[in-house]
C-alpha cells in the first residue's frame, strides 16, 4: 500500500520523530527538473486561468461533479466559482500552480491540482510553504493513477518557486497526519437536515423537540460587535497573530493586504464580524465564517445543503498577570462561547445581504478552541476527519487544539 507515498519526503509510519526540519534538502532553480511529469498519452497539461470566465467555469463544473464526498456518498462539496477565485488568488498567488490537465482529443478538463503561498508556523519555523488544495481526478479516471503525477507536477512547479514545504488536508488517512482534526455540527435548519439525511430525530425526540433545540437568537448579544471594514485590518491582523501564536501550526498574516484577502466580507464566500469596544474604539474579538454548500446526491426535495464554516477568530487574550492560567482559561472559554453564540445567530441573520445565506448548519473542526464552546453551543461530533499533512517537513504529532490553520 501507499506505492507512491513511500516515495516521497513525508515521514512514514513507525518513524519516531525527535528532531524536526527538511526531510530532503532545498535546491537550486536549475537543479530542479525542468520539463513536466509525463503523461499517459491522450493527456496533456494546462494552466487553468481562473481570472477567465470560462475556465473558472470549466474548474467549477469539473469538481462540482467529481471532488470530495463524505463516506456514504450522500454530499459532495459544492465550493461555488466566486468561492474558488478567492481560495485561488491571494496575494502572491501564481498562475503555474493551478496545475489542470486536458483530454488532447477534445480539450475536456478532466483533473486539477492547486498550489497557492502562504505564510506557516509550525513550531518555532515560519515557513513561506505551498497550500496545496482541489486535488481532483474525474470520477471515469480514477485508477489510472493521475493523482501521483498531479501531485509530483505541482510539487515541480513549486521547487521551481524555490519553495520546499507544503502542507495539506484530506480525509483518508496517508503517510503521516501531524494532526487529525474532527468535523463537528451544529443544526440551524433541523427541518431540512432531517429531509436531506445529514441529520436524524433522535429516538424519544420529536422534529419540533428540535426546532426548539437549536433556535438561535434573532439579534447579537455582544454589545460592539459589527462587520468587518477595511480600515479594521491593521488591528485584526495584530489580535489574529498574537492570537494564533499559542498554536503549535498557524498561519502568520504578514501584511494588511494578507488579511484584507482572507477576512474582509465577500458576498457568498467569506464573512467577517469584529467587537468594536463602545469606549475604546479598540478591535477586541473578530470571528469569521466561509460559505460551501454541498450537493444533496440523490435527494427528491433538496439539491443543496447550505453549510458555513467557521473560519478564523481571536478573542483578546487575558494579560499574564491579571490571573492564572486555570482563570485565563476560564477567561476564554467565557468570552469565546458568548462570541460564537453571536457567529451562529450571524449565520442565520445575513439572508437579507446575501444570495447563499439562511445557513442550514455551522460546521466547525475540533481544532482552535473550538472544544471550549463546542458542547454549550450545541454542536455534535460528525462521522468526518480531517488530517493534516506536511510535505518535506518531519514534525512532532500536533494535539486538535494545538492546530490553528483552516484549509478551504
Ligand atoms: C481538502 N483538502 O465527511 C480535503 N463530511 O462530519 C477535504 N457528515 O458532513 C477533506 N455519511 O456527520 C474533507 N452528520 C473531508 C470531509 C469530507 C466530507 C465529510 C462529514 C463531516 C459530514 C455529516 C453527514 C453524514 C452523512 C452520512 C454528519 C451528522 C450531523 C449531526 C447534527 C446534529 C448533532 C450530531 C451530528
Amino acid at each position: 500500500s501507499h506505492q507512491f507515498w513511500n516515495t516521497q519526503p513525508v515521514p512514514q509510519y513507525g518513524e519516531n520523530i525527535t528532531e524536526e526540519g527538511p526531510i530532503e534538502p532545498s535546491v537550486p532553480r536549475d537543479q530542479v527538473r525542468q520539463e513536466p511529469y509525463a503523461l499517459p498519452k491522450e493527456f496533456e497539461w494546462c494552466e487553468v486561468d481562473i481570472t477567465n470566465e470560462k475556465e473558472i467555469t470549466e474548474l467549477y463544473q469539473l469538481l462540482t461533479l467529481n471532488y470530495v464526498e463524505d463516506d456514504d456518498a450522500q454530499f459532495r462539496f459544492d465550493y461555488s466559482a466566486p468561492f474558488l477565485k478567492w481560495a485561488l488568488q491571494p496575494p502572491g498567488w501564481k498562475k503555474s500552480w493551478h496545475v489542470g490537465v486536458r483530454v488532447s482529443s477534445n480539450k475536456k478538463l478532466v483533473a486539477f491540482i492547486s498550489g497557492t503561498p502562504a505564510a506557516v508556523r509550525s513550531h518555532k519555523t515560519v515557513h513561506h510553504l505551498t497550500e496545496i488544495n482541489y486535488l481532483c481526478v474525474h470520477k471515469k479516471l480514477r485508477s489510472k493513477r493521475l493523482a501521483p503525477v498531479l501531485i509530483k507536477e505541482v510539487t515541480r512547479r513549486s521547487h521551481l518557486e524555490g519553495v520546499f514545504q507544503a502542507v495539506y488536508t484530506a480525509g483518508t488517512v496517508l503517510p503521516k497526519p501531524v494532526a487529525t482534526c474532527r468535523y463537528y455540527h451544529r443544526s440551524l435548519n433541523p427541518k431540512k437536515l432531517v429531509e436531506c439525511n445529514f441529520s436524524r430525530v433522535p429516538r424519544g425526540s420529536t422534529m419540533a423537540a428540535m426546532v426548539k433545540k437549536f433556535k438561535v437568537a434573532e439579534e447579537f448579544s455582544t454589545p460592539g460587535l459589527r462587520e468587518m471594514k477595511a480600515e479594521d485590518a491593521p488591528q485584526v491582523k495584530e489580535l489574529a497573530n498574537k492570537y494564533l501564536s499559542k498554536f503549535d501550526v498557524a498561519p502568520v498574516f504578514e501584511t494588511d493586504d494578507d488579511v484584507c484577502h482572507w477576512l474582509l466580507p465577500t458576498k457568498d464566500v467569506v464573512w467577517s464580524y469584529v467587537v468594536e469596544d463602545p469606549k475604546t474604539h479598540k478591535i477586541t474579538d473578530f470571528f469569521s465564517f466561509y460559505t460551501l454548500p454541498s450537493s444533496v446526491i440523490g435527494n427528491a426535495k433538496h439539491s443543496s445543503l447550505n453549510a458555513a464554516y467557521m473560519f478564523y477568530y481571536a478573542v483578546e487574550v487575558p494579560e499574564k498577570e491579571a490571573a492564572d492560567s486555570y482563570d485565563n482559561t476560564r477567561y476564554t472559554k467565557q468570552r469565546l462561547t458568548e462570541l460564537m453564540r453571536d457567529a451562529l445567530v450571524a449565520a442565520k441573520k445575513v439572508s437579507e445581504y446575501s444570495l447563499t445565506a439562511n445557513f442550514d448548519v455551522f460546521n466547525a473542526l475540533s481544532l482552535m478552541d473550538n472544544s471550549m464552546f463546542i458542547d454549550d453551543l450545541k454542536f455534535g461530533p460528525g462521522d468526518g476527519y480531517l488530517n493534516y499533512y506536511l510535505y518535506n517537513w518531519r514534525c512532532r504529532e500536533i494535539k486538535p487544539h494545538k492546530v490553528g490553520l483552516v484549509m478551504l
